[in-house]
Order: structure tokens, then sequence, then C-alpha cells
């Protein structure tokens, strides 16, 4: 729990199972990437916990308990849960379902802009991969005619750019960001896709409309980036 904010104290709760279970390896974070950690992400000490939403790594934690039932504050029990698509702001019923906890499997462009133009020629495409629950990711498929056609990326880990080897030891994408790549030539405006299947076979639904949900939470559709490309006899 951390105690002061607007709204009440933000709390949340987890298993007690999961807490204690070393393989889940759920931390109390006071440094990133070897500095203290920043106030924004929630100096002196948060909580970390791997393959869930983020709304259950509280941050500028005050107090941990041991409680019988799941926590009752409004993060936990009136929001970041995920409604099927009859429900609605009149008729919503928040006791109904459960606090969101595993995130689904994801995956984003991060080498491209929002608007981008570019020459013919060759386009490389980099970016992160990303399940929930400890799922590693299985594959990125990424498109670069907008869905008809897919290459598998190559997988990198770390930023060394050593690429990814399948094998029973490697638990480095259990829980942390994949990193992917893939190239190819482009000659005439299109739109660039990926979708991350994972270790269970989820893959990332093609459009928002699909996954529509009150409170808009996990929207893990296909990430698209437009690109134009240049008419050389201009
Ligand atoms: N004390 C506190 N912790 C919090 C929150 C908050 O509002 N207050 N927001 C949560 C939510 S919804 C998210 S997504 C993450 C964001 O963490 P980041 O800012 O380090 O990315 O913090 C979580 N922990
Ligand atoms: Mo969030």
């Amino acid at each position: 729990m951390c105690k002061e904010e607007k709204g009440g104290p933000y709390k949340s709760s987890i298993p007690l199972l999961q807490a204690t279970n070393l393989d889940a390896e759920v931390i109390l974070a006071y440094e990133m990437n070897g500095q203290p950690l920043n106030r924004d992400h929630g100096y002196p000490l948060r909580v970390i916990v791997p393959g869930v939403i983020g709304a259950r790594s509280v941050k500028w934690l005050s107090s941990i308990n041991i409680i019988e039932n799941e926590c009752q504050g409004f993060f936990t029990q009136r929001d970041y849960k995920m409604f099927p698509p009859t429900v609605n702001w009149e008729n919503i019923d928040w006791s109904t379902r459960r606090p969101q906890m595993d995130f689904p499997v994801q995956s984003v462009i991060c080498s491209l802009e929002e608007e981008n133009t570019v020459e013919p020629g060759k386009i490389v495409v980099h970016g992160y991969a990303v399940s929930g629950g400890g799922r590693g990711i299985e594959r990125v498929d990424v498109s670069f005619d907008g869905g008809k056609t897919w290459e598998e990326a190559i997988r990198y880990q770390k930023s060394t750019e050593v690429p990814y080897v399948a094998d029973d030891t490697s638990s480095g994408d259990k829980w942390a960001w994949v990193l992917f790549k893939a190239e190819a030539d482009v000659s005439h405006t299109t739109e660039i896709v990926t979708k991350a299947v994972d270790i269970a076979g989820n893959v990332q639904p093609e459009n928002v409309g699909v996954i529509w949900n009150l409170r808009g939470i996990l929207n893990t559709s296909w990430h698209r980036v437009r690109v134009e490309v240049e008419d050389p006899n201009f």
C-alpha cells in the first residue's frame, strides 16, 4: 500500500502463493539499471510483479499486508477489469468480474514514427514483444504489405544483437521484453504490421473491435505503422 494519493491510498493485492513463489520473481525494487528509482517510477521503493498488468506493481510503497481476502481498494475493484461487449456505464456491476492480472501477448514497432516518409529500398524495423504470466514469446510475425503476407522476425536478446537460440535453459524471455528485427524492400506506400505469438499459442487480435471493452483495457491488437514511400520519379 502507498499512503498519500488523490482518491485514497493506492493499494492492490496479488495471491500470497505468487508473492512467495521464487519462480514468480516478484521483487521490491529500489534501483533500476543501477540507479536509484526515480520519483515517477516509485522512489524509494516499489513492487514489481512480472507478467502482470502495471496496476499491481504499487509504487511509493508504505506497507505490505498479508490479508485474508483480495484487496478492496478502488484500483483493484473498480478499475482494471475487463467487461464483455454488453456492459456499458449504465448497467456495469464491478463485482461480476475479477481484477485483471496477467497481460496478453503484445508487440510494438519502436523504430518508426507515427508518420514516416522513406525512399524506395530496404527498410529495417525494430521492436519488442512480451506476454504475461511468464509465457515466453514463440515468434514475432512482421508484414510489409498491411497484413497480407508475413515473415518471421529475427529475435535478439538484450541490446547485444546476439541472435536468440531457443533452448530449455534460456529463461530470459519469461518476463522480459524480447527484441526483434525484420527487414524488407518496399517500393510503394504501405503499412508495416507486427503480431506476436506466445508459447501457449496465443496470438494478438487483428483489431481492437474484436476485443472492445468498456474500460478500454488490454488493447493488444496488431501494431500497424504507415510508411509513405516517395516516388523516385518526382
Ligand atoms: N502508488 C501508486 N502505484 C501505482 C500507480 C499509482 O497510481 N499509484 N499506478 C499503477 C499503474 S496503473 C501502472 S500502469 C504502473 C505504472 O508504472 P510506471 O510509471 O513505473 O510505468 O504503476 C502502478 N503503480
Ligand atoms: Mo496503468
